[in-house]
């Protein structure tokens, strides 16, 4: 019986384990790349500061996932103007997330503060 060459594939099996750590290495520089705050492989971020939503006006695709998080020392609410989407009351540190299924522009406002709008495009 033939070993199939077994004895010569110490080189390729090196050449595997390179491109392995190279793709993880790539992997990783391209993961940590990805600034907070910017929409990037279908997510999105909102934060609650200081009584307003930043960024005020967000656009994004259709499908993103959008996460509001309360940075504030005072709770918040994340409700749209109209039935799309609307939070419980958020605590600090608190989040609400709202999946951007349907085209359209969404206004929305906080319940407990409605001078503090917001407005999401999703195309
Ligand atoms: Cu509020």
């Amino acid at each position: 019986m033939t070993m199939m060459g077994k004895s010569k594939s110490s080189g390729r099996r090196t050449d595997w384990i390179f491109c392995l750590a190279a793709w993880t290495m790539t992997a990783l520089i391209s993961f940590q790349a990805t600034p907070p705050g910017v929409a990037a492989a279908g997510k999105a971020e909102v934060k609650i500061d200081n009584f307003s939503f930043a960024p005020a006006a967000l656009t994004v695709k259709s499908g993103t996932q959008i996460t509001w998080t309360n940075g504030d020392d005072i709770p918040h609410t994340v409700v749209s103007n109209g039935p799309t989407f609307k939070s419980k009351v958020l605590a600090t540190g608190e989040t609400f997330t709202f999946t951007a299924d349907k085209p359209g522009t969404y206004s929305y406002f906080c319940s407990i503060h409605p001078n503090m709008t917001g407005k999401v495009v999703v195309e």
